[in-house]
């Protein structure tokens, strides 16, 4: 098969795209030109061809049994958890000083199906490719459960989620917003978009991948329902207990530390090398781009949990507090706000 035919397998009639794009709600974000777009739910970005890819994402993936997944609301810990999760599984493959971790960003290393995959404007695998990846293939997506390829339902490959408190999700959010801003609309001064504003749109679920409450809880109940095919971490937990949650996660993907590893120090090595302080600082992560937009830096920020008692108001809080109880009740889902080191 050439690779003009497989090209072929994967399309998606853009006749059709339009066709549904136009019988679907949109609305520009806070004044920029970013565009999202209400497709099963959940409002997806429209800027780079992303809702075609999430379409050929949907129907043309087909999930390994061995695929390993995480899937995440945006800035709940994506980055970090990429790191972790290639270094424990890649932990036998390469010596420690040439781990591809020190040369690539995280993104490069654990592509986003709807985006690198399956997008047309990036450098990362074509979906071809995809064929060729040795297993475990690690793979990500920010699609909800509700919207994920029915493969990756029914297989018995694995999705790891990850989840942070919506204050700080919130605060990372509007960062990275105003980041991309400057990239993508190369406005200097897009800071006049307050975060009260980003907020009042975060709350009402209108922020790219939103509502964040039904996201979290669609892959919340799946974890509890099926909790060998879905492990939930929160971004809080991983930051107090690093170890611990480091050691879930292995056994997690079928990948247990050995005794002798433990004694060794391999956990702690690889806690080390995906510590933010430490990927903050290689060169590759503090220059380039990823995806033609998105600043390799900007990934990484503060890594702090708490950041929000600097941005907002006690008004600001207990709007975000009510609507959380209102959003998890009955679910015995809840998050950390505070650091507790
Ligand atoms: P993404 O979903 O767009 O990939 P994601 O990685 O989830 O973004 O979010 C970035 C956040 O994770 C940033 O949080 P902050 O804005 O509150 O600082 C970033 O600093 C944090 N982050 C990135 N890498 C790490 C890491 N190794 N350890 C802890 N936090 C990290």
């Amino acid at each position: 098969m050439t690779e003009n035919q497989r090209e072929e397998e994967i399309h998606v009639d853009e006749e059709e795209v339009q066709h549904l794009m136009q019988s679907l709600p949109k609305i520009t974000l806070l004044n920029s030109k970013l565009e999202l777009v209400n497709y099963q739910g959940f409002w997806h970005p429209h800027i780079l061809n992303y809702f075609k890819s999430t379409l050929m994402f949907q129907r043309h993936f087909h999930a390994r049994n061995t695929d390993i997944i995480i899937a995440s609301f945006p800035k709940t810990g994506t980055t970090w958890l990429k790191s972790l999760l290639f270094a424990v599984v890649n932990r036998f493959r390469y010596p420690k000083n040439q781990n591809p971790l020190l040369k690539h960003h995280p993104h490069e290393l654990v592509f986003r199906l709807e985006v690198d995959v399956y997008g047309d404007a990036f450098e990362y695998p074509r979906p071809h490719h995809l064929n060729e990846l040795p297993s475990p293939r690690l793979l990500h997506t920010h699609l909800p459960y509700t919207s994920l390829p029915e493969s990756i339902k029914t297989s018995a490959c694995r999705i790891l989620y990850i989840s942070r408190n919506p204050l700080d999700t919130i605060v990372s959010s509007y960062y990275f917003f105003l980041e991309y801003m400057k990239n993508i609309q190369g406005d200097q001064d897009f800071n006049h978009v307050t975060i009260e504003e980003f907020c009042e749109d975060f709350c009402a679920g209108r922020t790219a991948h939103g509502p964040f409450f039904e996201h979290v809880v669609g892959y919340w109940k799946q974890s509890l329902e099926r909790p060998d095919k879905v492990l939930f971490l929160k971004y809080e937990d991983l930051k107090d207990d690093t170890r611990f949650y480091v050691k879930k996660l292995a056994e997690f993907v079928g990948m247990p530390f050995s005794s002798k590893e433990e004694s060794e120090g391999v956990v702690e090595e690889i806690i080390e090398l995906c510590s933010i302080k430490n990927l903050k600082e290689l060169e590759v992560n503090k220059s380039g781009v990823i995806n033609k937009f998105f600043e390799k830096k900007s990934y990484f920020r503060k890594g702090e949990v708490g950041d929000w008692t600097h941005h907002f108001t006690p008004s600001m809080v207990e709007r975000i507090n009510n609507l959380m109880q209102d959003k998890l009740e009955g679910t015995a889902l809840s998050f950390k706000m505070l650091s507790s080191q």
